[in-house]
């Protein structure tokens, strides 16, 4: 084996960032452990913490009601950053920045506000969280403008739990309708309003059709009457007083041309809902009386004790009882190889440790039971292969992180390569340390023979780094450096040569830290639609790039997935708003997953580069915000709310130059694969992009095809 325990200890400081699944649960009509958690840049303020409290106890009786007494909030958490003063609050078990449901972080862009769901799956899909902003949360003037804070929880809420999309479309405000008239995308279409345009870009603030599309010329607002009789919908506009409920099957307008008709088939955002699994085995509570108010727990974030567990083969329950009340809310890493009938002994324990326990299934006999340890303690599930020309453990460690939200202090992985290189030969490339990394950046070399190899690295401006210079360990077969101070950024190049005389397998890796704190860094998350996959249903491999919270757009992203044996599976991952793509230029990329080559488990790793260009996403908010009410019609005047801030270019994006990462992303489980050769069992997927629009008297039709098999590979039409 090519690891020993000092090696792993190096490593486990590289955190990487991994959102986990929501560990909120329906119990009755309650849901139970809903966690939002202040990221630790904002700064303290005394009414963040009241007005999330209020804003939640709204939200509880508003959905109550708009869900006719089925569901309400009950126990919840509010996630303190280490940052913060301290005050007595309790500390965590399982709950980190990372996993939780509803975040309070800086805006997206730099004088947004809008609050909005992280959504990029499927109708029905969850989202992954909900993002408000300190000054959503304190300033009362943005009440005007989204509505109540409670009422635009609930509709980010939908978003998150249900996922269903918004039934306004800030890029198609209009449509024609079926009597051939021209009406604003809404739902129901029973609210009522008129059209408006800017006496700036109109006379006389009449709305004008412009004849090419036969919609209404830019400018043209629909502004809704204050006082409405219609009811619905929560998707559309709940900061109307009448709107109380979804739209349901009696009242939806499926000609709008918005997200929930396009993704969810024309199904009303009510009948969504109620084919979620929340609503499978659950009924409405009996009688008339209102819920009791939701209960906060306020934790505050603090170091956590890391365990490193190597191969337990005696039993779990050791490494569990030894924790006393002291440790609770400690980190336990488990690294195994091997079998263990007795794991499921020791689950309700390890359940009430309040630890949370990350897996490394090692080679391909890891015991079947281990992935159920994280999951219910809140853990992650990877799976290294016993590969040599792969770095998969010390890709691994980079993917178990810190999770408290804090990126300043943060280790990335820039670089995962190993070759089997001849004897005598070299194994050489380049990797690029880009312009919000620099600090503590370290290169590590393994190689397998006896015989160190020799090593050069050069740095963008010429100097040289060999052998003298980095710190060997032959015993490991392992040799690091770690740079002075701040890495240069720019192109590093490294020749790795092998002094043996026969071929062997050499591998470098490279990590490095955010260079300023006030810099945000870029950064990878991957991870798969599912966690267990019945062949053959396909899967999606979603990575999400971003600088902070904004999307980087334009880069090559290539997941790499190893089964236990056989070769692995290179899928380039693309967000292009096609095929298991949901959203164009979002940052998020994606690509279905189906042919497998056998069942077990699966590991995924991603390589991102791009080359030093800035592509700027249009519109600046992929994912659809919560709508920035123009104005009102109140007693017959138009009472306008101040304009939209306007994005302005540096807002959206900063040039990065090049960059590469490379991330681990969990391990998933494959079943029902058949061992012969199988037919063709893949259909096209759904095309979801599909336009049209006129140009002289001919109508042009647009959308991306999709592959043969789902998006891959060549359709026939
Ligand atoms: C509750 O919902 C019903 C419609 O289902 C509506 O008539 C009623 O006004 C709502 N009550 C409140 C307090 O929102
Ligand atoms: C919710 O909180 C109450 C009071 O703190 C507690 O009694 C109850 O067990 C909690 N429920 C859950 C599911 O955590
Ligand atoms: C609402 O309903 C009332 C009574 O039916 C009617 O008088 C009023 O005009 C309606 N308001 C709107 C905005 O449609
Ligand atoms: C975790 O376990 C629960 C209950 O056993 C199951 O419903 C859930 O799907 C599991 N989650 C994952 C991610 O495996
Ligand atoms: C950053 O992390 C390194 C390694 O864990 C630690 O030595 C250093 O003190 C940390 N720096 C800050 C500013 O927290
Ligand atoms: C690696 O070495 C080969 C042969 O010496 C050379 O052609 C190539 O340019 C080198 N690549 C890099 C990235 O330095
Ligand atoms: C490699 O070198 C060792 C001694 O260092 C020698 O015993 C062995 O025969 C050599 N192998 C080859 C393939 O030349
Ligand atoms: C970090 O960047 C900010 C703004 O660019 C700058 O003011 C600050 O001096 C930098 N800090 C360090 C330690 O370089
Ligand atoms: C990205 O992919 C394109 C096309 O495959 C290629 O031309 C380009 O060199 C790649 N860029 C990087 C940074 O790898
Ligand atoms: C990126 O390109 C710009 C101009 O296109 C250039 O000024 C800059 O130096 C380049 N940056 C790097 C890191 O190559
Ligand atoms: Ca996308």
């Amino acid at each position: 084996r090519k690891t020993g325990p000092g090696f792993v200890l190096i490593l486990i400081i590289h955190p990487l960032l991994h959102r986990s699944r929501s560990a909120v649960e329906l119990q009755g009509n309650a849901y139970n452990g809903l966690l939002i958690a202040i990221n630790p840049q904002v700064p303290e303020d005394e009414k963040i913490i009241p007005n999330i409290k209020e804003m939640i106890t709204e939200a509880s009786f508003y959905l109550f009601n708009a869900t006719k007494r089925r569901v309400y909030f009950s126990n919840i958490t509010i996630l303190i950053p280490a940052t913060w003063k301290t005050n007595n609050y309790g500390k965590p078990k399982q709950e980190s920045y990372e996993k939780a449901d509803v975040i309070v972080a800086a805006p997206y862009w730099k004088h947004g506000n809008d609050p909005y769901t992280l959504q990029y799956g499927e109708c029905g899909e969850k989202g992954t969280y909900i993002h408000f902003t300190p000054k959503f949360l304190l300033k009362d003037r943005l009440i005007d403008i989204y509505g109540s804070r409670g009422r635009v929880f609930v509709h980010e809420w939908a978003h998150l739990r249900w996922g269903v999309f918004d039934e306004y479309d800030s890029e198609r405000p209009f449509y024609i309708s079926g009597q051939n008239q021209v009406k604003a995308t809404r739902c129901s279409s029973d609210l009522t309003g008129i059209y408006v345009c800017e006496e700036k870009i109109c006379a006389q603030g009449n709305c004008v059709i412009n004849h090419v599309t036969g919609l209404f010329k830019e400018g043209c607002k629909f502004i809704h009457d204050k006082s409405q009789n219609a009811s619905s919908s929560i998707m559309y506009m709940p900061s109307l007083s009448s709107v109380v409920e979804f739209c349901d099957a009696s009242n939806h307008n499926t000609e709008a041309p918005n997200l929930q008709n396009k993704m969810c088939s024309y199904k009303s955002t009510w009948d969504t809902i109620m084919s979620s699994a929340d609503f499978k085995s659950n009924f409405p509570m009996i009688g008339t009386s209102l819920p009791p108010p939701p209960i906060f727990s306020l934790l505050q974030s603090q170091d956590r004790v890391i365990c490193l567990v190597l191969d337990v083969s005696s039993s779990m329950n050791e490494v569990v009882k030894n924790r006393d009340a002291e440790t609770s809310g400690s980190t336990i890493v488990l690294l195994t190889a091997g079998e263990d009938s007795s794991i499921s002994n020791c689950f309700s324990e390890v359940k009430n440790s309040g630890s949370v326990i990350h897996i490394i299934a090692l080679g391909s006999s890891a015991a079947k039971e281990l992935e159920q340890l994280a999951n219910m303690t809140g853990g992650l599930n990877f799976f290294a292969t016993d590969r040599l020309d792969s770095n998969s453990l010390i890709d691994v460690f980079s993917g178990i992180l810190s999770r408290s939200g804090d990126t300043s202090n943060q280790s990335v992985q820039i670089e995962s390569a190993g070759e089997s290189t001849g004897a005598y030969k070299h194994f050489n490339k380049t990797v690029t340390i880009d312009s919000t990394i620099g600090k503590n950046t370290f290169f590590v070399v393994t190689w397998q023979k006896n015989r160190l190899p020799d090593i050069t690295l050069l740095d963008p401006s010429g100097k040289r780094y060999t052998n003298e210079d980095f710190e060997i360990d032959s015993g490991l077969h392992r040799a690091h450096l770690q740079i002075p101070e701040i890495a240069e950024a720019g192109d590093w190049t490294y020749v790795v040569t092998n002094t043996h005389n026969s071929s062997q397998v050499l591998t470098v890796a490279v990590t490095s830290r955010a260079v300023n704190s006030s810099i945000p860094l870029i950064t990878v998350k991957a991870h798969t639609n599912k966690v267990v996959n019945f062949y053959p249903s396909p899967m999606i491999v979603y990575a999400q790039v971003s600088h902070g919270f904004g999307p980087i757009l334009g880069a090559n992203v290539t997941a790499i997935i190893e089964p236990e044996d056989g070769d692995p599976i290179i899928l380039k991952l693309l967000d292009n708003g096609a095929g298991a793509d949901v959203v164009k230029d979002d940052g998020v990329y994606s690509k279905y997953l189906f042919s497998f080559s056998g069942n077990g488990r699966y590991s995924l790793k991603l390589h991102v580069q791009q080359d030093n260009k800035t592509i700027r996403p249009h519109p600046p908010m992929p994912w659809s915000p919560a709508m920035y009410i123009p104005g009102y019609v109140e007693n017959g005047k138009i009472q306008m709310n101040a304009p939209r801030p306007s994005v302005n270019e540096d807002d959206s994006q900063v040039r990065l130059g090049s960059f590469s990462r490379t991330v681990s992303g969990e391990s998933f489980i494959v079943s029902s694969v058949p061992s012969g050769p199988y037919s063709d069992m893949f259909p096209p997927c759904k095309v979801i992009d599909f336009g049209a629009r006129t140009e002289d008297n001919k109508i042009i039709l647009s959308w991306t095809a999709p592959g043969d098999d789902f998006d891959q590979g060549q359709g026939r039409f």
